[in-house]
């Protein structure tokens, strides 16, 4: 056997050289497909961040070439252009951009703050591209140099002319490596999304997108002077707030900083979004917690000051005081841990203490400052408050009610008389007419009918105790059987199939979205277990000799044409539920061996929820052009 060889110097430059990046892509950039396809751009973009977070750069221009390149663009300093120390015969551009782990600002002052995947160097981006080209405007001159084939210099880095009037800055222009990546074609969304969320997280630093690839063509310009404090309005824009102030503090000390933007809406929903250097902590971590302790003892300690809580009072808990806000906790560290599943928690115990002691002192500031809005968020946590505990009562309510079994059940549930769940299903149906006729059109074995009159509460709207006072509500949640919320157990639903029965106009389909918005925030793992289901009554009838022929819909009838060219009887429209007899009923929807049911998944339900707030907001004239726009086939739009 020959022993291994030993390691020479000349090894450790090969090792110092491209080649590991080329071997193995996954570890400086995460994965070879389109995510890390993208870590190319956000590499490239990082550098010119920084340079702006030490005040040098002002402006960072990315365009996709129409041959399929990048180009970064920014007005910093420019990369160093002079020998480099450790090699007299390369410039340091050189170095950056082939010298591994050499991307970072060496000898530079200031503390390097770029993030936690990236900020691997520019180098990883040059190693992965077929082609890179540099042109660098520094000490009046241009700079240019080319490589190719994953980081090999065409040329030493050479003058080429003079920089245009004063100007300094960095110019990356890369064509990812098509043997690399298992795609190469950026898409342009996800770089907006990300651009401008930079632009927010860097005040006032101008970031600007152009497509120039034939057929996507767009240019867009992102920069806020408001910073973070712009970012909670943007996200607050659809939404209504609770006052038009934001509240924003920051601090600075030693090597970090913090800075927060609060807004609170009328939702009932809490929307925290923190990030670390630029870079989204989606798990959360140490800033979020110093956040969410401070906030709820700042907000308890004037509550009291003022005597909205009276002694004897409890607490606001911190889910009362978050209800409604919208914000944004943005910190910045010299060594960001980076923790978790995802590498999206924020581990630095040192940022927690920063941002609680920031929090406690600079927000109990900002409240004193605004008395009217302090008095606003406090009221609605107090609200909040009441309804949490409301709500406690009310459940409590409802399991007691059904832990008495068949007291349990709603006076005009129509159950069915199998207790074997498998085998049971429950039809929600809208109206009296059509529920009188479901009623003789079901099995009474194994179907039950659930009557329910109208529009069910708006669900999106309503605390779940005002939800659980309504009886449509109360009736859904008894017949179900499997309670609600945190206590929904699905395990114990009285039936594996829940069909949802409405007209295919548009009051059912707002119906349905409503019974399905319902499902999704309050008994999800109903939808998660495939047990809710769209009954599909046809939409038209003919007849065919002396016998009806039932048709689901227009492209059912065009079929029907087809086979029957010679058909003569005109088409009837099947307007509602409650023109069809209980015959008619069971033949086209509720006899298993006939009916066609259409089981709900959670991307269709999540997408009724996503039509939810314009479907249910509060603005009647949009409600209504929406409606009318997607009516055209109401029964598949909004399922
Ligand atoms: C190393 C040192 C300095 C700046 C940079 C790198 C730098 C890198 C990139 C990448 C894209 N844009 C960039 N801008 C700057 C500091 C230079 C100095 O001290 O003058």
């Amino acid at each position: 056997m020959t022993p291994e060889p030993s390691y020479e110097a000349k090894d450790i430059t090969v090792l110092e050289g491209l080649e590991p990046v080329r071997m193995r892509p996954g570890m400086f950039i995460g994965s070879t497909s389109l995510s890390g396809l993208h870590h190319l751009i956000w590499e490239v973009v990082d550098n010119s961040v920084d340079e702006s977070m030490q005040g040098y750069c002002t402006r960072i221009d990315v365009t996709l070439l129409a041959n399929g390149g990048c180009r970064v663009v920014d007005n910093g300093r420019g990369i160093p252009t002079d020998p480099h120390a450790s090699d007299p015969k390369k410039s340091s551009a050189e170095i950056v951009l082939t010298v591994l782990h050499a991307g970072g600002k060496f000898g530079g002052s200031g503390y390097k703050v770029s993030g936690g995947l990236h900020g691997v160097g520019i180098s990883v981006v040059n190693a992965l591209s077929a082609r890179l080209d540099l042109a660098i405007d520094r000490g009046g001159k241009r700079h240019e140099m080319s490589f190719e084939k994953g980081g090999n210099p065409t040329g030493p880095l050479r003058v080429t002319g003079d920089a245009p009037r004063g100007r300094t800055g960095t110019s990356v222009t890369f064509w990812p490596d098509d043997t690399i990546f298992e795609e190469t074609e950026f898409r342009a969304q996800t770089i907006t999304e990300r651009l401008q969320m930079m632009a927010f997280l860097q005040r006032g630093l101008e970031i600007r997108f152009e497509d120039e690839r034939p057929g996507h063509e767009q240019q867009v310009t992102f920069k806020y002077t408001g910073g973070i404090e712009d970012f909670v309005k943007h996200l607050n824009e659809s939404k209504e707030p609770l006052f038009r102030r934001v509240a924003y503090f920051e601090q600075v000390e030693e090597a970090q900083e913090v800075e927060i933007a609060l807004q609170w809406n009328t939702t009932y929903y809490e929307s925290l979004h923190s990030f670390a250097n630029g870079i989204a902590t989606t798990e959360g971590g140490m800033h979020e917690e110093g956040f969410r302790k401070a906030l709820t003892n700042v907000v308890n300690r004037y509550a009291r000051g003022k005597n909205s809580l009276k002694e004897s009072d409890t607490n606001l808990s911190g889910e009362d005081i978050r209800e409604g806000l919208t914000g944004i906790i943005s910190v910045r560290l010299q060594e960001p841990q980076f923790e978790g599943q995802t590498k999206g928690k924020l581990g630095n115990v040192s940022i927690r203490s920063l941002v609680e002691r920031t929090t406690n002192e600079k927000l109990a500031e900002w409240l004193d400052e605004n008395p009217k809005e302090a008095n606003q968020i406090v009221q609605k946590a107090l609200l909040a408050q009441r309804a949490r505990m409301a709500a406690r009562n009310a459940r409590d309510l409802t399991r007691r009610k059904s832990a008495l079994d068949g007291a349990g059940l709603p006076g005009k549930l129509v159950d069915c008389s199998s207790r074997d769940a498998r085998e049971s299903e429950i039809f929600i149906v809208e109206g009296s007419s059509a529920a009188a006729s479901a009623r003789d059109a079901r099995d009474p074995r194994r179907q039950a009918i659930l009557p329910i009159r109208g529009k069910i509460l708006n669900v999106e709207k309503a605390r779940v105790d005002k939800m659980l006072k309504n009886a449509e509500i109360q009736a859904l949640v008894m017949a179900i059987g499997a309670g609600i919320a945190d206590d929904f157990d699905v395990t114990k639903a009285r039936y594996n199939k829940i069909i949802i029965l409405a007209d295919a106009d548009v009051d059912g389909s707002h119906i349905r979205t409503l019974l399905l918005t319902f499902f999704l925030r309050q008994m999800r793992p109903l939808i998660e277990a495939g047990f809710v289901y769209a009954a599909q009554p046809p939409l038209y009838s003919t007849l065919v000799g002396n016998s009806k022929v039932y048709l689901k819909d227009d492209s059912a009838r065009a079929r029907f044409l087809e086979e029957h060219p010679n058909h003569k009887q005109d088409f009837q429209r099947l307007k509602g539920l409650g023109e069809m007899d209980f015959a008619e009923l069971r033949d086209t929807t509720m006899d298993a061996t006939k009916r066609s049911l259409l089981q709900i998944t959670m991307e269709q339900a999540s997408l009724a929820d996503s039509t939810c707030s314009t479907l249910m907001g509060d603005d009647v004239e949009v409600r209504r052009r929406f409606i009318q726009m997607n009516a055209k086939d109401v029964r598949f739009l909004d399922i």
